[in-house]
């Protein structure tokens, strides 16, 4: 009788274990395989606590195409800084438009000749692999303020590539 008894707790034991343990598997599966939406995928934004800024201010003037010019023709920043340029357009004529557009790899010419056909609309800018970083024009009068990375050590150009402003208007950024 006793060991009838046991056979029986046995059986319901194992009745109620392997019912049970089925279903909890797939639970397990399901739980496992669901995308787990509550998750949010945070990109990881750079820290910028530590990072120097270097603050420049460069003035255009000039109200003849001759007479335009940058009030600096070399401009010095650090690796990794965040470069805050002040763009101060102090021109009067209504032909006196400027922008700043910092180039790559001597193609600062080609970059302003091309830039020139690309009209207002676009800001005299080319998009092109050589053009790091551009303000918008800057009207008579205007000041812009521009934010942008330093690019990797080395001797870049800068030019206005507003028609014909070429030839006076472009310098050198070293980065080091
Ligand atoms: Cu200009």
């Amino acid at each position: 009788m006793r060991y009838q008894l046991i056979i029986l707790l046995s059986a319901l034991l194992y009745a109620f274990t392997g019912c049970k343990s089925k279903p909890d598997k797939r639970i397990e599966q399901q739980q496992q395989q669901a995308p787990d939406s509550t998750a949010v995928t945070l990109k990881e934004a750079p820290d910028t606590t530590l990072q120097p800024i270097v603050e420049l201010i460069l003035r255009a003037s000039g109200e003849t195409p001759e007479k335009m010019a940058f009030d600096q023709d070399t401009l010095y920043v650090t690796p990794d800084a965040l470069v805050k340029l002040t763009l101060i357009n102090e021109a009067t004529e209504l032909n006196s438009v400027h922008n700043f557009v910092l180039t790559t790899d001597g193609k600062y010419k080609e970059i302003a000749l091309a830039g020139a056909k690309v009209g207002s609309s676009g800001h005299y800018t080319l998009k092109s692999e050589h053009v790091l970083t551009a303000t918008p024009i800057a009207l008579p009068g205007q000041t812009i303020q521009h934010e942008f990375e330093a690019p990797p050590p080395g001797t870049y150009d800068f030019v206005c590539t507003y028609p014909d402003h070429l030839a006076t208007m472009h310098g050198k950024m070293i980065v080091k």
